[in-house]
């Protein structure tokens, strides 16, 4: 199905620029980057890129006011997040606005990513009291031994379009808790979104005393990433990407010594079990694989299916698919919206044609739509295609709504398929049968960071850790203990014995 309308890029414009008021935000009309729309593909504003002197200079103040904000006590800096948190309340519609202008989001999805926001603020405001060492046994006595978290210092965060606002949150939120500041490079596809956060952040800092310079913003490319990843004053470089990106960010971080937590591609699977509930399964399906256009690190791009049940799902999946509303994200019936380029549209068709050429069988979708309407958008139908084998293309990630059905007999041969690509990021089984599914969570099931019962794989609340393993790069953001990420840890012995007591029972002198 495809709704036929499309608003003008000058609709979409003054949206934009009606919500970047609204939250104070101004911007830097000038040339060298171009905020755009994927809704039509046309450019909405030319800007002005952050200079190499002035991206100098914005991780010389990042520097400057963490040490101020690391003296601050943490519960102070909660206070900047809290304050974060109500704007990002009060503002919640128009940052939706821009996340489906800029990225193409549909309302629903726009709103969810923001409340990500809201979430993680109000994780941070806790957390800012929890900052706990532990407190460990000594062998020696008249000692204590502890350790200290402290804050590490700037953190230099690379942020991808697809959540163009949420990831930046996750890390940043935790980062300021921790008393580190913050340079933020985003996608250079959401300038927008990124002046808006931007400047709530700074509203929020002025308003509790909070240094300026805690938050810095860098638009531009890859040349301005590169200054956070060679300066040796950036502690920490989150990077969100491609595993291509992490290839080179990881060693050129690690070559200064430097911290890198990245968080790259994601190659999803579901495996669904003979007991499965087929209606639980075909909606969690769905919504994982073709959600975002396919365009979440963590969409299902693999299915693999027990092969008594495979003809049914892949029906039922099949008439799901044929009546998946595709167009404008601000049209409410509207479940998927545009790619974020043609670019991406061409890396499916590509990824498409390869796996039919090794005999895989489109069942439904992979139909360019809306061409006509605007040409310079990439519009598609979320696409089902069934494979014999798990592929070369198949185990790579197309970012883009393909789904790939594969069969199995036995769940060993699930999990091996399951494990058998290079990414390990997200994964799940849909099963009601309680061994199958503490299997695929144990040590010997699925490799991945993130593995669920009976939910798809896409779509983690914010109070888990985030990240995944293998060419994901190792990386975990976001909640339960991921802020150790973004402290140093300082081991302290102390001897209140009033003798000196050597450890290991040593003697000397
Ligand atoms: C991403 O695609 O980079 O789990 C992040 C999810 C979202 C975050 C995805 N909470 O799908």
């Amino acid at each position: 199905m495809t709704r036929t309308v499309l608003p003008a890029t000058a609709e979409l414009r003054d949206r934009a620029r009606a919500g970047l008021e609204r939250i104070g935000a101004s911007v830097p009309e000038g040339s060298g980057l171009r905020a755009r729309t994927p809704i039509t593909g046309e450019d909405l504003f030319g800007l002005a890129a952050t200079t190499p002197a002035a991206a100098e200079a914005a991780v010389a103040a990042a520097h400057e006011a963490f040490l101020t904000w690391r003296t601050t006590p943490a519960p102070r800096r909660g206070e900047l997040l809290r304050r974060l948190g109500e704007l990002l309340r009060e503002h919640q519609g128009d940052l939706a606005d821009l996340v489906t202008v800029e990225a193409g989001k549909i309302r629903s999805e726009a709103l969810g990513e923001v409340q990500e926001m809201i979430d993680i603020c109000d994780f941070a405001v806790g957390l800012s009291r929890q900052l706990y060492g532990r407190t460990i046994a000594s062998e020696r006595p008249g000692h204590r031994l502890a350790e200290t978290w402290h804050p590490l210092g700037v953190v230099g965060v690379i942020s991808a379009f697809n959540f163009p606002c949420a990831v930046w949150s996750w890390n940043t939120a935790v980062a300021l808790a921790c008393g580190d500041t913050v340079v933020w490079k985003p996608s250079e596809f959401t300038p927008l979104i990124s002046l808006a956060c931007d400047r709530l952040l700074a509203r929020a800092a002025d308003e509790v005393g909070a240094p300026r310079d805690v938050h810095r913003l860098l638009l531009g490319g890859h040349d301005i990433g590169e200054r956070l990843v060679d300066d040796p004053r950036v502690a920490l470089v989150s990077a969100t990407g491609s595993t291509r990106m992490g290839r080179a960010v990881g060693p050129r971080v690690a070559a200064r010594f430097g911290r890198s937590l990245l968080e790259l591609g994601g190659n999803n699977a579901a495996v669904v079990a003979p007991s499965a509930d087929l209606d639980l399964a075909v909606q969690g399906i769905v919504f994982a694989a073709a959600g975002t256009a396919g365009q979440r690190c963590t969409t299902l791009r693999r299915l693999i299916v027990h092969r008594d049940v495979a003809d049914r799902l892949v029906a039922r999946l099949s008439a799901a698919y044929a009546k998946l509303p595709v167009g404008d994200p601000f049209d409410p019936d509207t479940l998927v919206g545009p790619l974020i380029s043609t670019g991406a549209l061409d890396g499916m068709l590509d990824a498409l044609a390869r796996v039919q050429a090794l005999g895989g069988r489109l069942l439904a979708g992979g139909q360019r739509r809306l061409a006509d309407a605007a040409p310079q958008a990439a519009f598609v139908e979320p696409a089902l295609v069934r494979v014999d084998e798990q592929s070369d293309v198949v185990r790579e990630e197309t970012f883009a709504p393909l789904l790939y059905v594969l069969t199995y007999d036995t769940l060993e041969e699930a999990i091996a398929l399951h494990n058998g690509v290079p990414q390990g990021l997200s994964s799940s089984i849909f099963t009601r049968d309680q061994q199958e599914a503490e299997f695929f969570l144990s040590a010997e099931g699925s490799d991945c960071g993130i593995a669920n019962v009976n939910i798809g794989t896409s779509g983690a609340e914010i109070g888990g850790a985030f990240g995944g393993e293998k060419e994901t790069g190792g990386g975990r953001e976001s909640g339960s203990d991921a802020w150790r990420a973004y402290m140093r840890r300082a081991t302290n012995t102390v001897n209140y014995s009033g003798r000196l007591s050597l450890a290991q029972n040593v003697s000397f002198l």
